[in-house]
């Protein structure tokens, strides 16, 4: 059994150093840890704040882009939007029972959005003006997600890493087909590439805050690394998307806004400009542009849906019942 209500009130936890110990053997040598096994309290809520957390941002992320389903400008281009927002429905619900089995539920989940106490992805409280955010949501927030993803496939909790492995094969078509949008303005009349110049414009430095604070200022990094969640730090994944998402625009013959961006040879990556971290807390604590707007949306669809929810249900019940008698 893992240590449930033996947290202090500073919120570290009293398990015994052996016992510690033992799990960080586990962890050193590889080993998943599934959801029966025993594990430190710390571990288990680490998990269901990040897993939580990760679920809140594809369900929150399915409305900037629900936004545009009505205004694609072909079928093709609508049959292909349409499929990736239904893809981050089902990538929130793998991950709410990834969370679930670990002890809490996906309407208390669901509650600690609505009432702004947990987070979700920064990157969902921007706007999306234009076609062109389309195009540039899916290359460069669906980029920023696999980066941060594909080492999620390794994460030492089975069910995270086994949901991971899915949603990063729909989420590499979702970069793709953002690309191509951007592509094909970018290809196109002298208003096509300016609408896709200004896009990028506006998500750049919100996709490169995706991956959260500068390692000095990430608190929960060293422990997540060290239980094997995170594989990577917060700035080194930033490093990796900055330095594999140059070229993609460089191709594109879009310019990235920053004028800092240079090449360093030493380090074989790019330098970039100044963060603008003010601007990020901002966003994480709820002012961001859209944040309002969001959680009405997401409380509306919820409420909304209840009678879906008692409809399936009851219906699940009758079939229960009627099992019963029938034995
Ligand atoms: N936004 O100590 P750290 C997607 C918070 S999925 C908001 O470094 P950690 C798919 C952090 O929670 C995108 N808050 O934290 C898609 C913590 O606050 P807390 C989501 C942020 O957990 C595409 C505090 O700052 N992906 O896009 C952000 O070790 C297109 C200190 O930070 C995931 O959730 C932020 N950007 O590292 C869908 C991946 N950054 O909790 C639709 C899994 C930091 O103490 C359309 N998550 N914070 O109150 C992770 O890998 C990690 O949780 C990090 C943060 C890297 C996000």
């Amino acid at each position: 059994m893992y240590s449930q209500g033996l947290i202090g009130a500073d919120g570290s936890t009293n398990e015994t150093q052996e016992f510690l110990d033992r799990f960080q053997a586990r962890i050193d040598a590889e080993q998943k840890i599934e959801p029966t096994d025993a594990m430190p309290e710390g571990y288990r809520r680490t998990l269901v704040r990040q897993i939580g957390q990760h679920a809140h941002s594809e369900i929150v992320g399915m409305l900037p882009e629900g936004n545009w389903i009505t205004r694609a400008p072909t079928l093709r281009r609508k049959a292909a939007l349409l499929a990736k927002v239904q893809d981050e429905g089902g990538h929130g619900l793998y991950l709410y029972s990834a969370a679930e089995t670990l002890g809490v539920s996906r309407e208390e989940m669901t509650e600690e959005l609505h009432s702004g106490k947990a987070k979700y992805s920064s990157i969902f409280n921007y706007p999306t003006l234009s076609w062109a955010d389309m195009g540039t949501v899916g290359w460069l927030v669906d980029g920023a997600a696999i980066m941060n993803q594909i080492p999620l496939c390794r994460c030492s909790f089975g069910p995270y890493a086994r949901a991971m492995i899915r949603v990063c094969k729909e989420e590499s078509f979702h970069q793709r087909q953002g690309y191509e949008i951007v592509m094909a303005l970018a290809k196109g009349t002298p208003e096509q590439k300016e609408m896709a110049q200004d896009s990028l414009n506006r998500w750049w430095w919100p996709s490169i805050m995706m991956f959260g604070p500068h390692d000095a200022d990430s608190q929960h990094s060293d422990q997540s690394m060290a239980w094997k969640i995170k594989r990577f730090s917060n700035d080194e994944l930033r490093q990796k998307f900055i330095d594999a998402t140059v070229p993609q625009a460089e191709y594109l013959g879009l310019t990235i806004p920053d004028p800092d961006l240079t090449w360093n040879e030493e380090k074989g990556g790019y330098d970039h400009g100044e963060i603008d971290w003010s601007e990020f807390w901002r966003v994480v604590k709820g002012h961001g542009p859209m944040a309002r707007d969001r959680i009405r949306d997401r409380k509306k669809a919820w409420d909304d849906g209840a009678w879906v929810r008692e409809a399936a249900l009851a219906h699940a019940e009758k079939r229960r019942a009627r099992k019963i008698a029938a034995e």
